[in-house]
């Protein structure tokens, strides 16, 4: 199937019903560390209501996680995000957003069996809450994406210094999101399609 460059069907028909067209349903992860706006990414493109299990920080909670430079988060995702986009009339994608703190790691089992690839949201403020979910990542061999989150004081750096900061592959895309924009986040999504898409894809002939 190719989508490269295709629409997401959006319009103002976009429902909880899928299209009767629909034939294939992927699954994809969101993961990043905490308060990095997977969330808010789940919940800007789903066209369902996302289904978010956010629970109130109590001040036992507040202890363990680190809100330092993270503005008003005062819930915190103790399971899932899940959400559905459309990406044409034929490939819906199922989105599943999974909290990268390490006493959540038990909900990590499984997460990626039957997952097509992953997107790892980072926040250029704290590079470092992503970096243990980048190694788990890589240990489980499902390709990703990495999406730079734009918050108001975020350091712009360079694609390249990002990619040398997180020690990525020269292969592994990396793009900047607003994760509050639908239309950014289908944009990452759309990334990480194109990416599978061209690691699936035979190389082209040589000439
Ligand atoms: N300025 C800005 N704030 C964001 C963005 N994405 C998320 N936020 C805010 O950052 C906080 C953490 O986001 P959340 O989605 O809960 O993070 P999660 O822990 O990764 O699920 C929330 O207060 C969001 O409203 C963004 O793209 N820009
Ligand atoms: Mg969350």
């Amino acid at each position: 199937m190719d989508f490269r460059g295709s629409e997401t069907a959006l319009g103002p028909q976009s429902a909880d019903l899928l299209p009767a067209t629909a034939a294939m349903a992927v699954k994809v992860v969101i993961v990043g560390g905490f308060g990095v706006g997977k969330t808010t990414l789940v919940g800007s493109v789903s066209e369902i209501r996302p289904l978010t299990t956010e629970e109130t920080m109590t001040q036992a909670g507040a202890d363990v996680d680190d809100v330092a430079g993270i503005e008003r988060k005062t819930s915190t995702t103790v399971a899932m995000d899940f959400g559905r986009i459309s990406i044409n009339d034929e490939l819906v994608l199922y989105v599943f957003g999974t909290p990268g703190q390490e006493r959540f790691w038990f909900l990590w089992n499984g997460l990626f069996e039957g997952a097509l690839g992953a997107v790892v949201l980072v926040d250029t403020r704290r590079l470092e809450v992503s970096f243990d979910v980048i190694g788990r990542l890589e240990d489980s061999g499902v390709p990703f994406v990495v999406a730079a989150n734009t918050f108001p004081e975020s350091p712009t750096y360079p694609i390249e210094e990002l990619r040398a900061a997180l020690d990525l592959p020269a292969e592994v895309p990396i793009v900047r999101c607003d994760a509050r924009t639908r239309e950014s986040g289908r944009d990452v999504l759309m990334a990480l399609m194109r990416y599978l898409y061209d690691l699936a894809a035979p190389p082209p002939p040589a000439r």
